[in-house]
């Protein structure tokens, strides 16, 4: 009996010095479980006799302590190689490329939009917005545009029913903001938004393009603020040393009305193919607020008087970018957007 102790405490040693993971459980199982080998052989010791059991009892647990120890040494040796190759896995590797994110861009007409609204917010203008889908009253008639006027010819419009229309500028967001403010409440705003023109589409031409217009009404508005205000504005947009001047121009909504044109910003006013050779390049409407827009806002004119002025925000980013075809803002393609992103202001 004590031999085949000892036998077996032999062969759980061989075997455990090759056992690895997994098989060191089995291992346990097999030699120290309820139903393993150990046991298995205290059972037979039932039949030894009442002398020999103390003796073989002795052996087995001496056996017992020993594939215990044994184990235990094993296992703690196993857990320690283990911990090992886990902190060689997750050793920080900083010379991995970190996960790009793709950033989204501005487009370029926004970014001419932004720029507009921050200029004209310096100069104490609120920004106001508007519907695209508009009455006949507010795109027309509140803008001295009777249904009888020829001058309505001058924007083809998209009717959608006898009364409602697609806008044809910003303009009525300006009437509207006269009927709801009262004269004893000055008006500096700035209107940026989508219009609709029925056109052809080419390279200079959308049917839909976006425009920025302003509009100051106040006691003792004159056109020198008109000229002041546009010329810091053109400045701040083009550069400290920009120029404009103005031209006699017609527009329903205005008397008197103005063309303002800047210095040719490519050949500095010598002359090039993009001013056509005047030195000048025009870059936006503006005039003195008609008497008639006035009185139908509400407005006594001879108690107040106002200046507007409107631009195509399309043709303004053309110039800054060099933007050749208008239609290239309205095709999503990423590389316009990628090309204009990191542009400085
Ligand atoms: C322009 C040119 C000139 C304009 C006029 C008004 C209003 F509402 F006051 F009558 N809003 N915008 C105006 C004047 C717009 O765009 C080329």
């Amino acid at each position: 009996m004590r031999e085949q102790l000892l036998a077996l405490q032999e062969q759980a040693l061989v075997d455990l010095a090759e056992a690895e993971g997994n098989a060191l459980d089995a291992w346990r199982v097999k030699y120290l479980g309820k139903k393993g080998e150990l046991s298995l052989a205290l059972r037979s010791m039932s039949k030894l006799s009442a002398e020999e059991r103390p003796v073989v009892g002795q052996v087995a647990n001496a056996v017992r302590e020993t594939l215990e120890a044994a184990f235990a040494s094993k296992f703690a040796e196993w857990e320690a190689k283990q911990a090992a190759i886990q902190e060689e896995k997750e050793t920080l590797d900083i010379t991995l490329p970190g996960r790009t994110r793709s950033v989204g861009a501005e487009h370029p007409l926004q970014k001419i939009i932004r720029r507009i609204e921050d200029i004209f917010i310096g100069f104490g203008f609120t920004v106001e917005e508007g519907p695209e889908v508009e009455w006949d009253y507010y795109n027309f008639e509140a803008l001295n545009l009777p249904k009888d006027h020829p001058a309505r010819d001058m924007q083809d419009t998209f009717y959608l029913s006898e009364e409602l229309l697609m806008r044809t500028h910003t303009s009525p967001v300006q009437a509207r903001t006269l009927e709801k403010r009262r004269p004893e409440w000055p008006i500096r705003i700035i209107v940026p938004g989508r219009v609709y023109r029925r056109d052809d589409d080419d390279a200079t031409h959308s049917h839909a393009f976006t425009q920025v217009e302003g509009l100051v009404v106040g006691k003792g508005v004159r056109m020198s603020d008109l000229k002041g205000i546009l010329l810091t504005f053109a400045k701040e947009l083009f550069g400290e040393n920009q120029e404009i001047r103005l031209r006699p121009s017609f527009f329903p909504f205005t008397e008197p009305s103005a063309e303002m044109d800047i210095r040719c910003i490519y050949c500095g006013g010598d002359g090039c193919s993009t001013c056509k050779h005047t030195g000048w390049i025009e870059v936006l409407g503006c005039g003195m607020v008609h008497p008639r827009v006035l009185e139908m806002g509400g407005y006594d004119p001879e108690e107040v008087t106002g200046f507007a002025f409107g631009m195509g925000v399309e043709r303004i980013a053309m110039l800054l970018y060099k933007i050749e075809d208008i239609r290239q803002f309205y095709q999503n393609d990423l590389r316009l957007l990628k090309q204009f992103a990191s542009l400085p202001e």
